[in-house]
């Protein structure tokens, strides 16, 4: 019988969402050495990896928009959008994975939000579902059955990845300790837990 192969999906372990960083998720470096621990398993057939990956121009900045804060929620080219500070702009260091991180041992990084007028927080697709970014197609074309996945943030990228994961079929797996959330509105985490398991993702 043939044994559905293991993948970790690391979720955008980058400076930018550290502490001290524009986007600071809470406790955000503390998935770092929880995501060493899991690539250095051996357990995993494959180690992807999403990077937020933003022209300094983004649709998601609120410095695009004049008179608009972090936080706001405006339309952006027909999508509900959720304005960020100015975060994983493309070649610098913010967008760099954490230096801890042990990236050496990625098989494969998947860049997202590249585009200006839509945001990705899906490591499978953007917010409109319109491209795709070849995740999808390299854990099939690598015979793929479990995703695991870490990173940042648990109400955001690491949500919205989890979902598509679940959605396309693979048994999918958040783990616990290596996902930290932003938490923009209280009680962030909490529905995102519940959210997750009504789409049948396990919570590890
Ligand atoms: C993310 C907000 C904006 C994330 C990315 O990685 O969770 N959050 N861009
Ligand atoms: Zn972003």
């Amino acid at each position: 019988m043939r044994t559905a192969k293991k993948a970790l999906l690391l979720v955008d372990i980058q400076n930018d969402f550290m502490p001290g960083g524009p986007l600071a998720v809470p406790d955000g470096d503390r998935v770092v050495p929880v995501a060493n621990d899991l690539i250095r398993s051996g357990a995993f057939d494959v180690i992807v990896a999403t990077q937020d990956w933003h022209p300094p121009d983004h649709g998601s900045f609120a410095s695009q928009h004049p008179g608009r804060k972090p936080g706001d929620e405006i339309e952006l080219h027909g999508l509900v959008q959720t304005l960020w500070p100015d975060h994983c702009v493309q070649e610098t260091r913010g967008a760099e994975f954490h230096p801890d991180l042990a990236a050496d041992r990625i098989d494969r990084v998947f860049r997202k939000g590249t585009d200006r007028e839509v945001d990705s927080y899906s490591g499978f697709f953007d917010n409109g579902k319109r491209h795709a970014t070849g995740l999808g197609d390299e854990l099939a074309a690598r015979g793929v059955g479990e995703v695991h996945i870490v990173g940042l943030a648990m109400d955001v990228c690491v949500r919205a990845t989890a979902l598509d994961a679940a959605a396309l079929g693979y048994d999918t797996r958040v783990h616990r300790a290596g996902v930290r959330a932003v938490n923009l509105h209280e009680g962030d985490e909490q529905r995102t837990g519940d959210e997750l398991r009504r789409a049948g993702v396990q919570i590890v």
